[in-house]
């Protein structure tokens, strides 16, 4: 129902796949990166635009809750860094819409389906940033978790998502830096500076935990996309290694994590955790979450008021090409 367009349920087996799909397979298996202009089943195809198209979206959207705070930071450095933070993110959105073009769809198709709601961006960004101890915990929390996710997409078996993966992933760690940085000050702040820190935390901890997907069972993509490399690890194994590396964070922060069922599993070498609330995860994700509409709204304006932009570069180029060939026809 949540879902769309590609489903592990039609997965091949080996003797289910023609030549080409075999030998692609065989490739991935080896792992050689796919490049561009090579051949591909039309599944890794779409399930790829699928992933970075709303990967890139996610970047975009991103934006929104962090920027809510730059005009409000503290200090003129707080403003400096989360400023430089909110247009990296920028950054990456961009590398993400370049890499997923070079599988043929465009730029404005992608653009389409995420202001129509056709495609999907990450759930976390559906959360409103109330103080600026959300700062510090989106930096640590929702980077932290977005680094979890990326660092093994750095060997994923698209070549330019993996390129894209490498610069992103080096950003993202200073993110996550500065995120604990601000979580630290606050912790170690006034009594009303550490509430706010906790009351950060409280907020933003199932959310962050809900960005690795719904548990394996639920997740319809993970078998064909592992098999692929699109995907290095299930949904599952990344929370629990997000959940193992946090909790000794929070911990040196003197913060407590949400979570009274929370307790080191000596014999798993794991923390067993409460696992998020899926029906709030599945509604946020149709649309219906705290700041959906809010976000989308923000996104559909600024595409609409930077209608003028596009059509004067567009004429330039136009006339630009003009030039060009009236040039080369008077050469002749
Ligand atoms: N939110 O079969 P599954 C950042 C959807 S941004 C929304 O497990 P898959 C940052 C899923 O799309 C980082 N939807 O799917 C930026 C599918 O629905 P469709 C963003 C979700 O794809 C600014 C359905 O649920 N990172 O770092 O195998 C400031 C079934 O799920 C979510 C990426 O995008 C979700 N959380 O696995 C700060 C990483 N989870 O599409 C930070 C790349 C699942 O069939 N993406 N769904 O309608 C991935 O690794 C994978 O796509 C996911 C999901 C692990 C997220």
């Amino acid at each position: 129902m949540y879902a769309q367009m590609v489903k592990s349920e039609g997965m091949k087996s080996p003797e289910e796949m023609s030549p080409e799909e075999r030998a692609f397979q065989e490739r991935v298996d080896r792992g050689e990166k796919i490049e561009p202009k090579e051949w591909m089943p039309e599944g890794y195809r779409k399930t790829l635009i699928r992933q970075m198209g709303q990967h890139a979206h996610s970047e975009i959207v991103g934006q929104l809750p962090e920027g809510n705070w730059i005009t409000r930071a503290p200090t003129l450095e707080r403003k400096a860094i989360l400023l430089a933070k909110v247009q990296d993110e920028a950054g990456h959105g961009l590398y993400l819409y370049s890499a997923a073009e070079t599988l043929g769809v465009s730029r404005d198709e992608l653009m389409e389906k995420l202001h129509s709601g056709a495609m999907k961006y990450s759930s976390i960004f559906n959360y409103p940033t109330l103080t600026w101890a959300d700062m510090g915990a989106v930096g640590w929390l929702v980077d932290g978790a977005a680094i979890m996710n990326q660092v093994p997409l750095q060997r994923t078996s698209y070549g330019p998502y993996s390129r894209a993966m490498i610069r992103i992933c080096k950003e993202e760690s200073f993110h996550q830096r500065q995120g604990y940085a601000i979580m630290m000050k606050m912790a170690q702040g006034t009594p009303e500076q550490k509430e706010m820190a906790q009351d950060a935390l409280n907020r933003f901890w199932y959310p962050s935990l809900m960005m690795f997907g719904p548990s394996d069972k639920d997740s319809v993509h993970s078998a064909q996309s592992m098999a692929w490399k699109i995907k290095m690890n299930t949904n599952d194994e990344l929370r629990q290694k997000f959940v193992d590396e946090t909790v000794p964070q929070a911990k040196y922060l003197g913060l407590t994590v949400p979570d009274e069922t929370l307790k080191w599993n000596e014999e798993r070498g794991h923390y067993d955790f409460a696992e998020p609330d899926w029906d709030e995860f599945f509604e946020v994700i149709k649309g219906n979450g705290p700041c959906n509409e809010e976000r989308l709204g923000a996104r559909r304006e600024a595409w609409d008021k930077g209608a003028w932009f596009r059509d004067g570069l567009t004429a330039y180029a136009e006339k630009a090409a003009a030039r060009r060939a009236a040039s080369n026809v008077a050469a002749e």
